[in-house]
């Protein structure tokens, strides 16, 4: 057929080093640039297939999001703005390891046990974040996808080219395939949400973002334009002068536990940073003593769910709201979801999508990873029975408005991934709704002192997990171990995961003190060995 010699004649141009071997991991294909070229030719062909096989607009975004300047990273995205299917992630993972004569064959495996029709239209949407190498990668990309209606969006965020496949692929009833359909949706609604806000200063309006040198601090700059200054947006790391998330970006915060380079912090003012791909956001502030709060994924989950429980509870709807966590939330987190809000908390794998997938479950599931990726998503039925009472001339006033908040809630909100510039919206709104400080907003409940380390080990495959990754089932004693030296602190968990994006062993620890939570990070580690 003519698509294969196509195919043949492009893919010796994207030749793939012989040997090398790589997998679609938590974060699709991850590593050193350099060794990245054929693999996004490849992932250019898979994605066409992917939307010949669903009738549906496919994504593909060129990204290593937090990881540094030189590596680089593709991931699909499924119809809905999900991310790809796992037995596709296993086609990636052949398609992208087959040596260069064997590539025609791993294809039409692929074609074959998918039953693909090539006649099919395909349609693939591709973007790119802000890193030198992604200009060609994308490139490759577009080569991959070839002659079959590729539209390439150019530099986007991960969640603005999740949510241009989304509106694609439900015709606009999510929104406008457009930058502009993007900016106008989540403005709009932020306006509206903060119409109902009483009182707000202009200081109160007032945010510094860290765009981690990266594709999001372009893409806030075009957002606050559309804000009418209901926001005040004083934006640094944004790419002018830093290098991509070099000491900077939501992951160094996190992590390191400590402002980024370039903030200048005023006691109390209100930080916070993305991440290099715009998916993640974290917020801090420093106290009159000049001591740093860090307001994580956690803390973001716990604000946005109080202030959902308590307008659900308001307008009297009956919906089940469930909140979905991983093993790194912070102790404190849960129980205060638990025992305090009484909403039902899930703990899946580390990973979006698995969290994606246990929010469906819900009327309405908040999911947040400790690191800063989250968002909110809405049942059908959820969004239908808000929008009945909203609309319901006859129920009383506390209730019609709690409804008509909720319903301008949910356009804020980028259903389809975590998103840091929804994200923010969202949170701004609701402080400014609620009339909460950063500090308010962090004395909710306490962090217990936590500690993340990695070890290097021969091979991390031999720790496997279960339990939502909390418990070691093997090597044998492990855990064992593990439940030894928890004992010997107060308030202590502790949990080891093979990591998914780096060939490394994790170690999370957390306990009474900081010293305790240390020492015990330390102790495991060493139990790792
Ligand atoms: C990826 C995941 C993130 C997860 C991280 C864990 C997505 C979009 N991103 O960045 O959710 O927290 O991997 O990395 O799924 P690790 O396995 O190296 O700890
Ligand atoms: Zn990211």
């Amino acid at each position: 057929m003519v698509q294969f010699q196509e195919v043949t004649k492009q893919s010796a141009l994207h030749p793939k080093p012989a040997g090398l071997v790589l997998q679609y991991g938590t974060a699709g294909f991850r590593t050193n640039a350099k060794l990245l070229d054929h693999i996004m030719f490849r992932m250019g062909l898979l994605a066409t297939l992917r939307s010949k096989k669903t009738k549906a607009t496919i994504g593909v975004m060129v990204t290593a999001s937090h990881n540094p300047e030189e590596d680089n990273g593709v991931k699909l995205v499924d119809p809905m703005g999900e991310m790809v299917t796992p037995t596709w992630e296993v086609y990636a993972t052949q398609l992208a390891n087959a040596e260069q004569d064997d590539l025609l064959a791993s294809l039409k495996d692929i074609i074959e046990k998918e039953s693909i029709n090539m006649s099919q239209e395909a349609n693939v949407f591709v973007g790119k974040d802000t890193r030198s190498s992604s200009v060609s990668l994308s490139k490759a990309v577009l080569d991959g996808v070839s002659a079959l209606a590729g539209h390439n969006y150019g530099l986007v965020t991960t969640p603005q080219l999740h949510y241009m496949v989304c509106c694609q692929n439900t015709q606009g009833e999510y929104g406008e395939a457009t930058m502009k359909g993007y900016y106008t949706k989540l403005s709009q609604a932020f306006i509206q949400l903060t119409k109902n806000a009483s009182n707000c200063t202009d200081d109160q309006k007032h945010l510094s973002v860290d765009g981690a040198n990266g594709i999001g601090a372009l893409k806030v700059r075009e957002m606050e334009s559309h804000l009418k200054k209901e926001l005040h947006i004083s934006l640094f790391n944004d790419g002018s002068t830093g290098k991509l998330n070099h000491q900077c970006g939501a992951d160094f915060v996190k992590v390191q536990q400590k402002p980024p380079t370039g903030a200048t912090m005023n006691s109390g003012e209100r930080c916070c940073s993305f991440d290099g791909d715009a998916d993640r956001i974290v917020y801090y502030y420093t106290d009159s003593e000049g001591r740093f709060h860090l307001l994580d994924g956690d803390k973001v989950a716990t604000l946005i769910s109080t202030f959902l429980k308590e307008l659900l509870t308001q307008a009297g709807l009956d919906l089940e709201m469930a909140v979905v966590q991983t093993a790194y939330a912070n102790g404190s987190s849960t129980n205060y979801l638990e025992d305090t809000m009484k909403v039902t908390v899930r703990c899946t794998k580390t990973g979006v999508k698995h969290l994606h997938h246990a929010a469906q479950e819900f009327d309405i599931g908040v999911y947040f990873e400790a690191n800063g990726h989250g968002t909110v998503l809405f049942s059908k039925a959820a969004e239908e029975k808000i929008q009945r009472l909203a609309e319901d001339s006859s129920v009383a006033n506390e209730r019609k408005r709690a409804a008509l908040l909720l319903r301008s809630t949910i356009p804020v909100i980028n259903q389809t991934v975590g998103d840091a510039i929804s994200d923010m919206l969202l949170i701004e709104a609701i402080l400014a709704i609620k009339g909460m400080t950063i500090q308010q907003w962090d004395a909710i409940y306490s962090d217990l002192p936590n500690r993340q380390l990695k070890v290097k080990v021969a091979d991390r495959r031999v720790i496997d997990t279960a339990d939502a990754e909390r418990r070691a089932v093997s090597p044998k004693g492990l855990q064992e171990a593990i439940d030894s030296l928890v004992r010997k602190y107060r308030e202590a968990r502790s949990f080891v995961r093979p990591s998914g994006t780096e060939d490394v062993v994790r170690v999370y620890a957390e306990a009474e003190t900081q010293e305790s939570a240390d020492s015990l990070a330390h102790e495991v580690s060493l139990a790792v060995y």
